[in-house]
């Protein structure tokens, strides 16, 4: 739910106009609205060479994960694991719309750490796979851009870790 969304369904649950705080939170969410619009076009557009380039940093400091034996050792199972940095890559651009890391949580976080478990997946290597997307999202992104997107890519490496 947006900010907007929750300020009225609280409101309205006590019949009661939105109150300053909510109007201040509103206001600096709709002030901020093109500059996170802005991020998560630069992040959708360049969605394959973070994810790539993520991907070859990961393993390069995790190269167990994509030995033999390993979560994602051979051509198929390391391409499911970019696809789930892809995941988490196109739920931060979610969060960072919505300017709220609930849908980040909602859909890729609740369970998840219990998900992982059952397919061997190192966790904590997902963690670092998507803090590695920061890195190069950051690299991408101005930096003023960079600290406002860096926020949500520091929320889900959290999450995960
Ligand atoms: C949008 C929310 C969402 C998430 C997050 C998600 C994750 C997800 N990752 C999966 C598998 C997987 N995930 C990985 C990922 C990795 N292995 C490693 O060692 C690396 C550290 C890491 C990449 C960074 C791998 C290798 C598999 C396949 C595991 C297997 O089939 O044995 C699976 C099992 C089913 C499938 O293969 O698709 C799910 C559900 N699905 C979703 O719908």
């Amino acid at each position: 739910m947006s900010i907007v969304t929750k300020s009225i369904v609280n409101a309205d649950a006590e019949a009661r106009y939105l109150s300053p705080g909510e109007l201040d939170r509103i206001k600096s969410f709709v002030s901020s609205g093109e500059k996170r619009l802005r991020i998560a076009q630069i992040l959708t557009d360049n969605r394959e060479r973070i994810v790539k380039q993520a991907g070859d940093q990961l393993f390069q400091k995790r190269p167990d994960v994509v030995s033999p034996g390993g979560n994602a050792y051979g051509q198929e199972m390391t391409a499911t694991c970019l696809r789930d940095l892809d995941y988490y890559l196109r739920l931060i651009t979610y969060g960072i719309v919505a300017g709220d890391v609930t849908p980040i949580e909602e859909i890729g976080i609740v369970g998840v750490r219990e998900m992982y478990k059952s397919l061997g997946t190192p966790i904590d290597a997902v963690a670092a796979g998507v803090s590695a997307m920061k890195n190069v999202a950051s690299s991408i992104l101005s930096a003023e851009d960079a600290a406002e997107a860096g926020a949500y890519f520091d929320y889900v490496a959290g999450a995960l870790a």
